[in-house]
């Protein structure tokens, strides 16, 4: 890449006003992969006057034509999966199957959304009267706010539009700052697939322009899917606003649950995946593992050989199980949570935070690395490296004695409530956790990540609202009307209520 990229606004691609310019950079390398101009809150008012402009006539195309525009984009992202996920783990740092996969995961989505206009949609609901038809309706609510992460940079940005657009919303889309490329591709998508000016914009930047979407009043919806501090914020700032809606999805201290009745294969294989994928960084990783003690040593030393020896490296290299950290700044805080383990008194059992010479890859020592951090602590213990999110390869190993409640209240012991496993082969256990577990997405002898897009994706307590991905989406980004029709010359009320009109002559 070589030019200055630009925003995509009202169908044109312009500079924008602002006269700052930002780089994406190769967290693997340090490397340049490209500028882009950074845009201001002027520019993101302009998109959003371009959204409220596009949405009488967008709204008034069916469901299904405006899903047509869509299916070019589910095609692109098809015929494009291996080059795209090569650009995302350029950008993003994820090994290669995972930056595909992010790829595959946007498609399944726009899929799910563009498939879904041809479902029969809402409820007829029954009537006391025989001549009402009364049954539910839902409207799109007008411009929705995008403002989305760079852990998955193509998928998590049409998880919120692809549904938002055949919904019949109009778009301004905030990319995370990390992903900018991404972000281009995905506005070239739109503009490839000609959807009318205005429809989708984007607005490259940072969280100055990110906070222009949600105090635009023309912004009806803000998506949101990022971390729980700038989700908290928008949620306060639009919690009490009449009509607006802020559907935020944010992070956890997600947990593995192994039982006394574990197949330990499967526990350890879990463990692995749901803390080290996406090196810890996905909002559903998991930093605790919560292990019963009749198999605690065991687990341990399984658990323990594996996190020494896990592949961190180039994540273009097939071998590879761990790429880097997103950024400097992300190794800093990661190695600060490791050092504050240390100073609440855990018992470290690996400490990869710094790689040794020989396992950077050549030509990758300006890269952004941090390896397996694992420890064991008192699963009682008020402390923060056990409470507090790291988005790292941060694991706490946490030995109970005693029945499943006490897992699950170990388990509970967080104020998030996103993903968690329990592996376990009592099916009575596995029953307690499914039901007492205070979560949005639960796994039985499976690990915590890897939601396909068809579930309902979203978090309990401080982890969000609920809404992402697929049905609850929709929720989100319309609004409802219970529609009553009455069939009959003549007015009769329900409940027994008189519909007489008594005069006094
Ligand atoms: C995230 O963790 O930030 O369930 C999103 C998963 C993916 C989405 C993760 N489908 O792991």
């Amino acid at each position: 890449m070589t030019d200055t990229y630009e925003h995509y606004i009202d169908g044109e691609w312009v500079p924008g006003e602002g006269p700052e310019t930002f780089e994406s950079e190769n967290p693997a390398t340090g490397g340049t992969l490209g500028e882009f101009h950074r845009g201001t809150p002027d520019d993101v008012d302009h998109a959003v006057a371009a959204a409220e402009d596009a949405f009488e006539e967008w709204r008034k195309l069916s469901r299904i034509e405006r899903a047509a525009y869509l299916w070019d984009v589910y095609h692109e992202l098809r015929d494009r999966t291996d080059e795209l996920g090569e650009v995302v783990t350029k950008e993003c740092g994820k090994e290669i199957s995972e930056g595909k996969a992010d790829v595959v995961e946007a498609a399944h989505m726009v899929e799910w959304a563009a498939g879904d206009a041809r479902h029969p949609k809402g409820d007829i609901v029954p009537s006391e009267i025989p001549a009402k038809d009364a049954y539910m309706r839902r409207k799109p609510r007008g411009v929705t706010g995008c403002i989305t992460p760079w852990n998955f940079p193509v998928a998590i940005p049409y998880w919120h539009m692809a549904i938002a657009l055949v919904e019949g919303n109009t778009i301004v889309f905030k990319p995370a700052e990390q992903t900018p490329w991404c972000a281009q591709i995905i506005a070239e998508m739109f503009a490839d697939a000609g959807l009318p000016d205005g429809v989708f914009n984007m607005v490259q930047g940072f969280g100055d322009a990110g906070n222009a979407i949600v105090e635009n009043d023309a912004v009806k919806t803000v998506l949101f899917t990022g971390s729980a501090e700038v989700g908290h914020k928008i949620q306060d700032k639009l919690g009490g606003v009449p009509g607006k809606r802020a559907a935020c999805e944010m992070g956890g201290k997600n947990a593995i649950v192994v039982t006394e009745s574990a197949d330990l294969d499967i526990a350890v294989h879990s463990a692995v995946m749901s803390s080290f994928k996406t090196t810890g960084q996905r909002c559903v990783s998991s930093e605790r593992v919560i292990v019963h003690t009749d198999v605690y040593d065991e687990f341990k030393r399984r658990f323990v050989d594996v996190a020494e020896s896990v592949a961190v490296g180039d994540p273009l290299d097939e071998d590879t199980f761990m790429g880097p950290l997103i950024e400097a700044e992300h190794v800093e805080k990661v190695t600060g949570y490791n050092e504050l383990a240390r100073e609440e008194d855990v018992t470290v059992l690996v400490d990869r935070t710094e790689l040794d010479d020989d396992e950077v890859p050549d030509g990758h020592v300006d890269g952004h690395w941090a390896g397996p951090f694992v420890y064991e602590a008192d699963a009682h213990a008020d402390l923060r490296c056990t409470h507090e999110e790291v988005f790292g390869p941060h694991v706490a190993l946490l030995e109970y004695d005693g029945d499943i409640e006490e897992a699950v209240a170990i388990q509970n012991d967080t104020d998030y409530g996103l993903a968690g496993a329990i592996i376990a082969e009592d099916y009575r256990q596995i029953n307690y956790y499914r039901d007492n577990a205070e979560l949005g997405l639960a796994y039985g002898n499976l690990p915590c990540i890897g939601a396909e897009v068809q579930l309902p994706f979203g978090g309990v307590k401080k982890s969000g609202n609920g809404y992402p991905s697929a049905r609850e989406a929709i929720e989100a980004v319309t609004d409802r009307t219970a529609w009553t029709l009455n069939n009959s010359k003549g007015i009769r009320m329900a409940q027994g209520l008189s519909a007489d009109i008594k005069t006094e002559y």
